[in-house]
């Protein structure tokens, strides 16, 4: 470290088998259409190293599948995050710091296993988490009342649901994969902007003392204390991972998302977060998910649009556009 985002790669995610809503697969294709990688590559000067394409695992993962384990589609969900971890992990392990546009939230059991993977082996460390989100998704499969894997991701990290060898998610545990179990030290996870937590998540935050900024917290401290406190926690010289969900924004300013939550985060709080783990130097990687552009309160484009232009915003300043002024505020 430092591992400056000049060269960044950049993977497109159309994948929603881990939520039952149509058009989240969608979402990277919106977000590049509307210029978001002309934005990063002319706009601040980045490297970029990304294939073209709109990655759905579609040949790869089964059609139809009945639910196992309360869980919905986990043949495919883990099928596909196995595929992407690798996939991560062949960028991170070339020293890029990789962008993933999802997509929904479930892709973050592959991106955060191929950057925690690759950052182990360059450089002998364990990655830190900042989860953005209205949400825990700690949900483990028997905790979880929709089945809905989107909801579980951080319980598939930090191992706290069974994946057993040959079963799904069983790769997590594989030497292939680096063979390190848990990818997550939930030590090392930091929530930001939760506000709709579900009993039991509620029990495992607590009992493993995850630390959580909740909406009512970021009201309360103030975002820039909020910051600060979360970098300080995560501690100098550690690799971060910045997976944002678009629902912890607000959803008057991005309704288009599955699971909208109201009383979320300002644009202005976002960009702090996007623009002070910039500052570090130390992202080794970043997830923009559940963008959906089905998802239409108005259904007149513009909320989607809307939805859009805060994700683009919110991706530039993680790679360094500087909006707001170092002065303009105290870190
Ligand atoms: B998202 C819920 N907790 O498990 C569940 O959008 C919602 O990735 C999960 O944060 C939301 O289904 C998943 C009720
Ligand atoms: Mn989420
Ligand atoms: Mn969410
Ligand atoms: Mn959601």
């Amino acid at each position: 470290l430092p591992i400056g985002p000049s060269s960044v790669g950049v993977i497109a995610v159309g994948f929603s088998g881990g939520q039952g809503k149509q058009g989240v697969d969608m979402g990277p294709a919106a977000i590049i259409g509307c210029g978001l990688l002309e934005e990063l590559n002319y706009g601040l000067g980045i490297r970029l190293h990304h294939d073209h394409k709109i990655h759905t695992y579609e040949d790869m993962v089964p059609e139809f599948e009945a639910d196992s384990r309360n869980m919905k589609r986990p043949l495919a969900v883990s099928i596909a995050t196995q595929a992407l971890a690798h996939q991560v992990y062949e960028q991170a392990r070339k020293n890029r710091c990789v962008l993933t546009l999802g997509g929904d939230h479930s892709i973050a059991i592959g991106t955060v296993a191929g950057v925690a993977r690759a950052t182990r082996e360059r450089l002998g460390k364990d990655i830190a988490v900042i989860w953005v989100d209205a949400h825990a998704d700690i949900n483990t499969p028997e905790t979880s009342d929709s089945g809905n894997i989107h909801g579980m991701p951080l319980a598939m990290l930090a191992s706290l649901a069974q994946t057993a060898p040959g079963t799904p998610f069983g790769w997590l545990q594989s030497k292939a994969h680096g063979g390190r179990t848990p990818v997550v030290d939930l030590k090392k996870l930091v929530y930001i902007g939760l506000r709709d937590v579900e009993e039991a998540e509620q029990q495992i935050i607590e009992q493993y003392g995850i630390k959580a900024y909740t909406r009512v917290d970021v009201h309360k401290l103030g975002i820039e204390r909020v910051l600060k406190d979360t970098l300080e926690y995560i501690g100098r010289d550690t690799p971060i991972h910045l997976s944002f969900d678009i629902d912890a924004l607000d959803p008057e300013l991005a309704p288009s998302t599955g699971t909208p939550v109201p009383g979320g985060l300002t644009m202005h709080e976002a960009l702090l977060i996007a623009q002070g783990v910039h500052r570090t130097r130390n992202m080794v990687g970043m997830d923009l998910v559940e963008i959906n552009p089905l998802e239409e309160p108005g259904e007149d484009g513009l909320g989607a649009a809307q939805t859009i232009a805060c994700g683009t915003e919110i991706v530039r300043h993680a790679f360094g556009a500087m909006s707001l002024r170092e002065d303009e505020y105290k870190m």
